[in-house]
């Protein structure tokens, strides 16, 4: 889009699209408004009182014409919505291989951790022409991810994982906003996100190399808290499953239903065990509520995932050989 449109810069794959409904619907807005405002203006002087002695006459309903200004509106408003959910559903459906990256919400600022273990705090930087995936959470209120040129915005909510998506189509830098009152220092919640050609981007990675990814932190705190032990190749007798291509598998459940082994489930299997039990498994993981920061759990999370090698983007994220000592895990900004 122009920029002398009332608009913010249009810099991803849906910016486009957003924008075409957007101006549909404000132009059919103003087209009726328009129309209406001259007929009410026209009637109003064509059927004016003209002498002090006039009685109107009563005009008889007709169901013809009620028909008509009844479905024509409906079918408007059912263009309106059958846009909008064809829009809704294409960003909401998960993105395939994309980059994924962690987002972590706290007051008052941004954590961004990369699957090559960079960390970056109030600024994100991703290749142009790319779908990056965001696993959003927050440490404490809800937040809002909003990324006006491109479009896209979703809550960040305690206690469960949101995603959403972007394909950037433009290099720059752009505006990244929380976009939910979350307190005193709201307004200051907001960083960047640059958007680089794929070499720029790949000097980027290669430039801030040297941390622990969050799989190979997720390898550490898996046998620092003792997961090992329950889900270990040689735990005694297997008292957990094991959890080798988990992610992204149908599990089935002891009561016979079944999931889908996302994100979410993986959460929710190491602070609430119970609530889904593996079937032919006891209830006796320990709940780790409170033991484990969100970040830490994020890193758990992408180990787990790591433990699937069916996808390209996770060979990346391969886990660190444990004797390795892990360094630089504390987040930290990045230099540009
Ligand atoms: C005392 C043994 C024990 C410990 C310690 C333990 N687990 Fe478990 N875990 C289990 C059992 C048993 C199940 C299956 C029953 C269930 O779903 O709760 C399970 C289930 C899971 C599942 C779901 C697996 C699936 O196939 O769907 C995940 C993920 C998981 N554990 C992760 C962890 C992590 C991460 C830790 C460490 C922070 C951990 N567990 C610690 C015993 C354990
Ligand atoms: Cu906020």
């Amino acid at each position: 889009m122009q920029s002398w449109l009332p608009v913010p810069e249009s810099a991803s794959t849906l910016s486009g699209d957003v924008d075409a409904l957007y101006f549909y619907i404000w132009g059919v807005t103003i087209f009726f408004t328009l129309l209406i405002s001259v007929v009410v203006i026209f009637f109003v002087i064509r059927y004016r009182r003209r002498n002090p002695f006039e009685i109107p006459r009563p005009i008889e309903g007709s169901h013809k014409l009620e028909t008509l200004w009844s479905v024509i509106p409906l079918l408007i408003a059912i263009t309106f919505f059958v846009w909008g959910a064809k829009l809704y559903f294409a960003q909401y459906k998960p993105a395939q291989n994309a980059i994924e990256v962690y987002v972590v919400g706290k007051q008052w600022m941004w954590k961004f951790q990369h699957a090559t273990g960079q960390r970056e705090i109030n600024e994100l930087h991703v290749p142009v022409g790319r779908k990056v995936k965001l696993i959003m959470t927050t440490e404490d209120v809800i937040h809002d991810v909003f990324v006006p040129a491109f479009r896209i915005k979703a809550d960040v909510v305690a206690g469960k994982y949101t995603t959403e998506w972007f394909e950037a189509t433009k290099p720059g830098t752009y505006n990244f906003f929380c976009a939910e009152y979350c307190g005193m220092n709201h307004s200051g919640m907001r960083g960047y996100v640059v958007v680089m050609e794929p070499t720029e981007y790949e000097n980027w990675l290669s430039g801030n190399a040297g941390q622990t990814s969050p799989a190979a932190a997720g390898r550490n705190l898996f046998e620092s808290l003792g997961c090992i032990s329950c889900h270990g190749a040689n735990a005694e007798g297997g008292r957990g499953p094991a959890l080798l291509g988990v992610y992204g598998s149908k599990v089935v459940l002891n009561n016979n239903s079944s999931v889908t082994a996302d994100e979410g489930y993986i959460r929710e299997s190491i602070l609430n065990p119970q609530a889904k039990l593996v079937t032919g498994f006891g209830p006796i993981m320990p709940s780790f509520q409170g033991q484990i920061s969100e970040e830490q759990l994020l890193d758990v999370v992408a180990y787990i995932k790591s433990l699937s090698t069916t996808k390209p983007e996770q060979a990346t994220a391969k886990p660190a050989p444990s004797a390795t000592p892990s360094t630089g895990a504390k987040p930290s900004a990045t230099p540009k």
